[in-house]
């Protein structure tokens, strides 16, 4: 690993619950899989501790600005107008800048990495997935603050996260989103059309749902709104149409989003080697997992 991505200062192995604000086992979970079942989603308010949040915010600044190497990571810049389909393809990094939509791969960051397997993350995970879980993507959805030059990140339409776009033999339908900083309703924070999962994809392609099907579809007309607020975690099945505004605040809005399956997914993408996908959380009985907490 490059020096440059030693992790700053993070709690010691032995204080390992510092990062979450709650008690991960004490937790009621039934509420929250319930409405993850119906609607497709469920707000967990106050998960993230300050001190998860100064970690996670104050390195997200420093790979964007290049304060750590980048080259790990893959970077998605915004583009000039807010549009999504102006969003740069292939492009990566364009040198420091808060204004990058989404940066991947950040399970090879030891920051993120370490929340990525907080302990209530490995709780929804075994008991969404089953003991042995894969991680799919790790990645940070940024919005900067709106100024005289920019727009305020990119408008994320209604899409799923599934479908031939992913590659893979079968649709993961566990996603923890967290947001690193408050996302009012006017920072572009996450509307979700409710129920949508139940019908399984929009397209076989995935991604973006087409706007013929989703300009007449009720739970679009009537989308959930669901202002959060830092440290808030969003549990949500992939299937589930999700959306995202422009952010219209003089504050960034970012969060970071992982995706856990089943490892028996399998890679389906015939261009090169098909990929892998790391294990995340041994199981319970593994010694190993006490570093997972
Ligand atoms: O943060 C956002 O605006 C969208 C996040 C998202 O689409 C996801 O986590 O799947």
């Amino acid at each position: 690993m490059p020096a440059s991505l030693a992790a700053p200062s993070l709690p010691s192995p032995d204080s390992p619950l510092d990062w979450l604000a709650i008690d991960p086992d004490a937790l009621d979970l039934a509420p929250i899989l319930s409405a993850y079942r119906q609607d497709g989603f469920a707000l967990i308010p106050g998960v993230a501790s300050q001190a998860a949040l100064t970690a996670l915010t104050e390195r997200a600044h420093a790979i964007m600005t290049g304060a750590v190497d980048h080259r790990p990571f893959f970077f998605q810049h915004d583009a000039a107008t807010g549009r999504y389909e102006d969003a740069p393809l292939g492009e990566g990094w364009v040198g420091p800048s808060p204004a990058y939509r989404k940066i991947e791969k950040l399970e090879r960051d030891p920051v993120f990495l370490r929340w990525t397997e907080n302990a209530l993350f490995a709780r929804l995970a075994r008991t969404l997935v089953g003991p042995d879980i894969a991680l799919y993507r790790a990645i940070l959805m940024t919005k900067p603050a709106r100024t005289e030059r920019g727009p305020g990140g990119t408008l994320l339409p209604w899409h799923q996260d599934a479908g031939a776009l992913w590659g893979l033999d079968r649709s993961p339908r566990v996603q923890l989103w967290t947001a690193l900083d408050d996302a009012p309703r006017d920072a572009g924070c996450m509307v979700f059309a409710k129920g949508t999962h139940l019908e399984g994809l929009a397209s076989a392609l995935g991604g973006i749902v087409p706007p013929s099907v989703h300009g007449l579809h009720p739970a679009a007309l009537d989308p959930v709104v669901v202002p959060a607020k830092a440290g808030d975690v969003v549990l949500l099945d992939n299937l589930v149409w999700h959306a995202s505004a422009l952010n219209a605040t003089s504050h960034p809005r970012r969060a970071f989003s992982v995706c856990f399956m089943d490892p028996a997914t399998r890679c389906t993408r015939k261009r090169g080697a098909p990929r892998t996908f790391p294990r995340v959380f041994a199981p319970v009985s593994a010694p190993s997992a006490a570093h997972t907490r």
